[in-house]
């Protein structure tokens, strides 16, 4: 499948439906903190999302200590930002 990296303005849209999202320094990418009440709740979203994530076939990086889970979204096949990350961050804020 192949796909598009965002132009600058289309950053700047997509990111205005993403008030938690903070896009990184160089623009190519996007990340997001979570916090749960404890680890359980943590984990079981991280679980949600890799399911989710597999099958639309677009993985985030992500770390977790106890109730907190940072995850970082980025396209690696365009190196940079394209529609899937938007749609995805979309995804965990939903979840
Ligand atoms: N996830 C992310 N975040 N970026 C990608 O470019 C990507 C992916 N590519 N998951 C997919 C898998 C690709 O490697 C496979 C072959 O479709």
């Amino acid at each position: 499948m192949s796909i598009a990296k965002l132009t600058d303005a289309e950053c700047e849209t997509a990111l205005a439906d993403l008030p938690d999202w903070i896009l990184r320094e160089d623009g190519l990418a996007i990340s997001r903190e979570l916090k749960f009440a404890d680890f359980n709740q943590a984990f079981g979203f991280m679980t949600r999302i890799a399911l989710h994530a597999d099958k639309v076939d677009h993985h985030p990086e992500w770390s977790n200590v106890y109730n907190r889970v940072e995850v970082v979204l980025t396209t690696h096949d365009v190196n940079g930002l394209s529609a899937l990350d938007a749609k995805l961050a979309r995804k965990l804020d939903t979840l």
